[in-house]
């Protein structure tokens, strides 16, 4: 039987390539295959480091099946575009959340009692001279959850271990829930002095936290960014660090990854991860073989095992 041919627009965990090559007829897109060999695509491993899978890509791939991403948000993707052509298009959900949400409570941690500082500190000498400045504190705090999934939930299981109140929003009330709903981000940054969002990215959500949500959240707020650097308006948040509109933030995520900007990087309020949300060995395999299994089971006739929602119809023909 012939392997399905698949492309690979950018290089992947080596471990997900490997995978690939023993199922497939692996092409990647950086050693430009000519489009004789574009034309038998029928399934793409796609990634956020990947650049955008949209219309032109997609104008390249007429045999297109199957979209696997890796990663659980796929707003690198235009799955309108796909639903369209009729390509299904999968996601990588629930491998990830606890890694995630881990991630997310060492940096609202590390933000709040300046770690990274502290640690520069110490390797500077300057313990020697005289102790660490006081910092703030979780202690007393309310938490909104901006988006509350698959991680947005194990992030709330995790502050009730550390005594704090916990508030979310979400476009809908979710029914046992023992969190409040706010109507609104602007509501929850009003209710609450942390902000964590944890929502997908895309169109949708594009600078839901603003200048608005940023004033409501208030001179004590600390806003932690695990979600898409396309949630926040950056220069809203740089001008509200800058005058005290907010305290700190803490950011995995950014507007024009890899590129930082130079104001967040020249600021002491801030601590600055490079997109690790889920950058762990155990975590990153479990996200390569859940892409690659979704790829198997839509060629083997079985279905893949995490679509997405825009394009579920098309499994239900
Ligand atoms: P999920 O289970 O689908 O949860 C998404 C949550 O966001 C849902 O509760 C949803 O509730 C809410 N939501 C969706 N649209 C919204 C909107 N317009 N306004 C307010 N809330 C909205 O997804 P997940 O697995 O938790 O992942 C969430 C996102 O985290 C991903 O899409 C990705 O962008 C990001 N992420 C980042 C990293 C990282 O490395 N930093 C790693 C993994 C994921 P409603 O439907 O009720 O609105
Ligand atoms: C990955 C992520 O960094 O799953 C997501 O949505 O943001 C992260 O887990 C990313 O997908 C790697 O391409």
């Amino acid at each position: 039987m012939t392997r399905p041919d698949i492309l690979v627009p950018a290089p992947i965990l080596p471990s997900a390539m490997e995978a690939l090559e023993r199922a497939f007829t692996v092409h990647r897109l950086w050693d430009n295959p000519d489009p004789a060999a574009l034309a038998r695509v029928r399934g793409m491993a796609a990634s956020t480091l990947a650049g955008r899978v949209d219309a032109r890509l997609f104008g390249r791939l007429p045999a297109l099946e199957i979209v696997a991403n890796f990663g659980v948000g796929y707003d690198n993707i235009d799955v309108a575009e796909a639903a369209v052509r009729g390509v299904v298009v999968t996601n990588t959900p629930g491998v990830l959340d606890e890694e995630v949400a881990d991630l997310a409570l060492g940096l609202l941690l590390a933000t709040l009692r300046r770690l990274p500082q502290a640690d520069a500190f110490v390797r500077a000498g300057r313990w020697q001279q005289g102790p660490f400045p006081l910092s703030p504190s979780l202690r007393g705090r309310r938490v909104g959850i901006l988006g509350l999934g698959g991680i947005g939930k194990a992030i709330a299981r995790r502050l009730e271990g550390f005594a704090v109140e916990i508030a979310y929003h979400g476009r809908t009330r979710q029914e046992g829930v023992p969190y409040p709903w706010f109507p609104s981000a602007e509501a929850l940054a009003d209710a609450c002095d942390v902000l964590i969002a944890i929502l997908p990215g895309g169109d949708a959500t594009r600078h839901v936290i603003d200048a608005r949500v940023l004033r409501a959240l208030g001179p004590e707020g600390v806003l932690v960014n695990v979600a898409r650097g396309s949630v926040v308006d950056e220069a809203a948040l740089i001008a509200a660090l800058q005058d005290g509109t907010i305290l700190a933030a803490g950011l995995d995520v950014y507007a024009d990854e890899p590129r930082v900007p130079e104001a967040l990087l020249a600021m002491d309020n801030v601590v600055l991860l490079p997109h690790l949300g889920s950058a762990s060995e155990a975590t990153r395999r479990a996200m390569g073989q859940l892409m690659v299994d979704n790829l198997a089971g839509w060629f083997a006739g079985r279905g893949p095992l995490t679509p997405v929602p825009e394009t579920r119809f098309l499994l239900e023909k």
